[in-house]
């Protein structure tokens, strides 16, 4: 049987450092539920939610993926765990959370915009599938 789109991941695109849909809500040209934005990130609600909150916090300058950080990405992926954790306190997520990073095909990544799922608002199991 076929998954459930949100279970899929991607192979990533042949020519790395384009530009995606998280590009296009950053620039405004696509509308997204933004709950935090400054210069160098922004939060907003994940179209497929896969829990009562579900926010995906993604940095201005887009990375591709956790496979191609590098020392120069320390004080940027800081910034996303700091104000992701920010988000999750604003959402009242009081009992717990989760931030998730995929990574490639295999670890279910399908927009090569490197992001921070912020899942909560329900009892989440472990592991993750
Ligand atoms: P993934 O970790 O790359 O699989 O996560 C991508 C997420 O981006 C996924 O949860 C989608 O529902 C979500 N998303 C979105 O919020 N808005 C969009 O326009 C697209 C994907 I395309």
């Amino acid at each position: 049987t076929r998954l459930l789109r949100s279970e899929e991941g991607k192979e990533p695109p042949k020519t790395p450092g384009g530009d995606t849909i998280f590009g296009k809500i950053i620039r405004k040209e696509i509308k997204a539920d933004v709950v935090y934005e400054d210069d160098l990130c922004l939060a907003f609600r994940d179209v497929s939610p896969q829990a009562p909150t579900h926010i995906l916090m993604i940095p201005k300058n887009p990375v591709d993926r956790l496979a191609n950080l590098t020392p120069q990405h320390k004080d940027i992926m800081g910034h996303l765990m700091v104000k992701a954790s920010e988000v999750a306190k604003k959402e009242n997520l009081d009992g717990g959370y989760r931030l998730v990073i995929n990574d490639g095909k295999d670890g279910c990544q399908s927009v090569y915009h490197l992001h921070i799922h912020i899942i909560g608002g329900r009892k989440l199991s472990w592991p993750p599938g």
